[in-house]
């Protein structure tokens, strides 16, 4: 059956491109946070569809995650001779993606249709959706100030001190059809929340109108990949917000933080020693996705878990 995995950015779009290559054709849906998403010269920007997009269609630069291989640079370095800012790295292919994505909007066309035309024109045969049409912006409360979540992670490069997380517009938004969708298909077989930041890319994704309640009616099995291996992240600032929220940065905190929603949480080999304490079942493996064939198997391991959690 068909697959939904919720994603972040680079660290779910990694399991996201395990998941898609295993699967048949079409049978993956990636639901995807766009809290992260913003305005900036004018464009609409959503990082983490703009991965998730760049990585199923194997277009993504592989060592920063984000934005495309083989990018330049003329318009920044143009901007900033300008007098422009140039804090927030956008290369000149990569603004071909984001000036159709303003043009597409500004005709009226939902961010859902949006995505799902630029995936169509990548060959990308997975469905790539945006949680909500709705605008949802994920803000922090930090030492330096209520700061939007650019500003905070690209900008001040998570050097704040995060005092708390403000999803603003979740309280209004909805998931979209076709996200409700791809969690009503009887024959799912799994959902799997990826190892992406469960604070700054799940949580704004957990906090729309009716999404937790779409989870917990789906008939499929919840399984969580924890993005935390032996007290630190694998990549960006998941380990530092916990301890600025003073949790303990555990994948067994990671795991009670989702305990309500998930049926079974796997852990790296690393943290094996916490099964025993999960609050749901747990598999333990290794976790780091590394290589392509790493992804892969971690999809497949994923996916034989949710099987025995039937
Ligand atoms: N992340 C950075 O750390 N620095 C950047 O300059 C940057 C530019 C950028 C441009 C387009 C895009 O789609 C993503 C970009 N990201 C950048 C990633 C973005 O900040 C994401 O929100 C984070 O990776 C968190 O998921
Ligand atoms: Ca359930």
């Amino acid at each position: 059956g068909p697959v939904v995995v919720l994603s972040g950015g680079v660290g779910g779009a990694k399991l996201a491109l395990g998941l898609y290559r295993i699967l048949p054709e079409q049978s993956l849906s990636v639901v995807v946070n766009t809290g992260d998403d913003f305005n900036h010269y004018g464009l609409r920007i959503c990082p983490d569809l703009d991965t998730a997009l760049y990585t199923l269609a194997d277009l993504s630069d592989k060592e920063q995650g984000w934005g495309r291989a083989n990018e330049s640079w003329q318009c920044l370095q143009t901007l900033a001779e300008l007098g422009g800012d140039n804090w927030f790295r956008l290369g000149d292919r990569d603004l071909a993606l984001h000036l159709l994505r303003t043009q597409h909007l500004s005709e009226g066309a939902t961010l859902t249709q949006c995505i799902h035309r630029l995936a169509a024109n990548m060959g990308i045969g997975a469905q790539i959706l945006p949680m909500s049409d709705q605008v949802v912006a994920t803000e922090l409360a930090t030492d330096q100030g209520r700061l939007p979540f650019q500003e905070y992670f690209v900008r001040r490069q998570c050097q704040p001190v995060v005092e708390s997380m403000h999803y603003t517009g979740a309280e209004v938004a909805q998931p979209s059809d076709e996200v409700l969708s791809a969690l009503a298909q009887p024959d799912l077989r799994a959902i799997v929340i990826a190892p992406s930041n469960p604070y700054l890319s799940v949580a704004p994704i957990l906090s729309i109108v009716g999404m937790k309640a779409a989870l917990q009616r789906a008939s499929a099995p919840v399984i969580a990949v924890s993005p935390v291996i032996g007290g630190a992240a694998v990549k960006g600032p998941t380990a530092k917000i916990m301890q600025e929220l003073n949790l303990q940065p555990s994948a067994l905190t990671v795991a009670n933080f989702y305990k309500d929603l998930i049926d079974g949480f796997v852990l790296d080999t690393t943290d094996e020693s916490l099964l025993s304490q999960l609050p749901v079942a747990g598999l333990s493996t290794n976790t780091l996705m590394t290589s392509l064939p790493d992804r892969e198997r971690l999809a497949e391991e994923v996916l034989g878990f949710a099987d025995q959690l039937r």
